[in-house]
């Protein structure tokens, strides 16, 4: 035992001594896990293998690391760890994550390891074995950071890495779950997972619509020049009914990752990506970010080819709940008629602060309930899983659609039932639904591919174009800014972030400057991916959502910023 342990830590120490921290540098498990310019991150990344690695042992299951710095500039990347469940690290573990990131020498972080898997009750030195999957995006520092997570891993004894190869962000959850349900991973099943469900959500719209030609089938993807379109490319050979053009993927070759392109640039400015122009008008387009866990749709404004429609995470939210909603009413009518027992369920959507207020009143007015919780999937999933159908979409086009075990069980006993006692009806149609949306939308994390997917299928199903969808509630007006600070963690916010503690007498400011507006609302809060504080206003003028976000950015420089000439961005 004792020789175990001695060849564990010299095999620790060693392979930590290839991978000296950079200089002058501190990491933090951000919002979604280590970001930083690629090629300053090898010792991070060596170090969160070595963290997936006792994540596996502790838990006893497959664990996922992901490298990829999603929407950021291609010469960024980062690394995050997925549980067994398929969503993201336990908030537990974030605080040691960081310290090894950060342990200063290599006999200090084999320290720290040792120490950290006593605490946790992992025995190191090889009597039980790990099992990680990697995945990366197409970043160029991707396949150097892979090698550097799988000296990790492997510097744990009996920890064994298996390489998923270029992947999307939630393919690699998805992998990582269905691996520990003990069913087949491969990217294959992948593709045939979402494609089968996509053809019985087709399968079951109400016919006539189908073919009375009102929607296009024609729908054009920007793929941020990323992994995402890739994967669209070899998909979409696998779905019938849909037209897809992919535009931006990383195949084509010529365009920057994530430059003027992507969900991120979309959402967040307003534009159209590069590629799309007067030719597209009236056309329904989509943006994935650069590992494609983010959707969002828009169209090329007719008035000015420059500007566009935007449909952002709220709406595919409030789409997806409208249709989820209808199905569960027309299970649950033919129950009042006593027919079969009422299939009871606890629904619930989650926002984020972000989430446009007209979105939140649609919600609350289909009879919803609404929860909010700060930003970032973690959060968000968390709350989701609670209940037995949870809805989750940042606006900015994070989300999924949770079903609990319990719930889909019952559906699938109902169907069952349905299938024996009215076979093809209305009732039995909505549970069959219901089913296809739960294998069709990711189950670990918001999905890009799935989400169009899954929208393509309700729009199809509602006879609905992009103008009916669009015209499903209207957005207040809203504007983002940045505020570049000396400390972005000198502002605590409460409340999910809807509200300043520090520096005291800044949400005083703010109150004040939203009282002055119509429908006013704003709030401001660290960045968790980049060095800035976000201010978010809304009001019911774009005029007065723009001069509130500015009066506030203000604020904010003059409680945070630089002494020198602040910077609005
Ligand atoms: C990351 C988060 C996203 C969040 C965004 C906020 C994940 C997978 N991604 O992209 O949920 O909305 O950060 O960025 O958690 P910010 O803190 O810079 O505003
Ligand atoms: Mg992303």
């Amino acid at each position: 035992m004792e020789s175990m342990m001695a060849e564990q830590h010299s095999l620790l120490l060693n392979s930590a001594r290839l991978f000296p921290l950079p200089h002058g540098m501190i990491f933090s498990y951000g919002t979604a896990g280590f970001r930083a310019d690629g090629s300053k991150l090898l010792s991070t990344v060596f170090r969160a293998g070595v963290l997936a690695a006792l994540r596996s042992l502790r838990t006893g299951s497959t664990v996922g690391l992901m490298i990829t710095a999603s929407h950021n500039p291609i010469g960024d990347n980062g690394i995050k760890i997925a549980d067994p469940d398929g969503g993201m690290m336990t908030q537990d573990w974030e605080p040691s994550a960081e310290a090894l990131a950060n342990a200063p020498d290599p006999q200090s972080f084999v320290e720290l390891v040792f120490s950290f898997a006593k605490e946790e009750g992992i025995s190191l030195g090889g009597e039980r074995s790990a099992e990680i999957l990697l995945g990366r995006d197409t970043r160029p520092t991707g396949e150097a950071l892979l090698q550097a997570a799988k000296q990790g891993i492997e510097a744990i004894v009996g920890s064994v890495a298996l390489d998923m190869g270029v992947v999307t962000t939630p393919q690699l959850h998805w992998m990582v779950r269905r691996k520990n349900m003990g069913v087949r991973t491969s990217e294959n099943d992948y593709f045939m997972q979402l494609s089968e469900s996509f053809r019985c959500l087709m399968n079951l719209c109400p016919k006539g619509i189908e073919t009375n030609g009102s929607i296009d089938s024609r729908l054009i993807v920007d793929g941020a020049n990323g992994v995402g379109g890739d994967k669209l490319e070899q998909l979409k050979k696998l779905l019938l009914g849909l037209n897809i053009q992919v535009r931006n993927s990383s195949k084509h070759g010529q365009g920057i990752l994530n430059e003027g392109v992507g969900a991120d640039y979309v959402q967040k400015g307003r534009v159209s990506p590069c590629c799309f122009g007067p030719k597209d008008i009236g056309l329904r387009c989509a943006s994935f970010d650069g590992d494609a866990d983010r959707l969002v749709y828009f169209r090329i404004s007719e008035a000015n080819s420059n500007s566009i429609d935007l449909v952002d995470g709220d709406k595919i939210l409030s789409l997806f709940a409208l249709f989820m909603k209808e199905q569960l009413q027309i299970l649950n009518k033919s129950d009042s008629q006593g027919l079969n027992d009422v299939l009871i369920s606890r629904v619930g959507v989650v926002q984020t602060a972000y989430a446009n207020g007209a979105s939140t009143d649609y919600l609350k007015k289909l009879g919803l309930e609404v929860a909010v919780t700060p930003t970032g999937v973690k959060y968000l999933h968390k709350k989701a899983a609670e209940y037995d159908i949870g809805f989750y979409f940042e606006a900015n086009g994070h989300g999924t659609i949770l079903f609990s075990e319990d719930f889909l069980i019952k559906l699938q006993g109902k169907s069952n039932d349905l299938a024996f006692s009215n076979a093809g009806s209305e009732s039995h149609k909505a549970a069959l639904r219901l089913l296809a949306v739960s294998k069709l939308i990711n189950q670990a994390v918001g999905d890009a591919l799935s989400g169009l997917l899954l929208v393509e299928a309700v729009l199809q199903y509602m006879g609905w174009s992009l103008q009916n969808w669009i015209e499903l509630y209207d957005d207040l007006p809203s504007r983002q800014l940045k505020v570049k600070v000396a400390d972005r963690s000198a502002v605590i916010t409460t409340n999910a972030e809807t509200q300043v503690l520090q520096p005291y007498g800044l949400q005083e400011a703010i109150d004040f400057e939203t009282g002055k507006y119509h429908r006013g609302r704003c709030f401001v809060r660290p960045s968790g991916t980049e060095d800035i504080i976000r201010v978010y206003a809304e009001a019911s003028s774009q005029e007065a959502a723009d001069s509130l976000a500015r009066s506030v950015s203000h604020h904010v420089d003059r409680f945070l910023g630089f002494k020198t000439p602040h910077h609005l961005t």
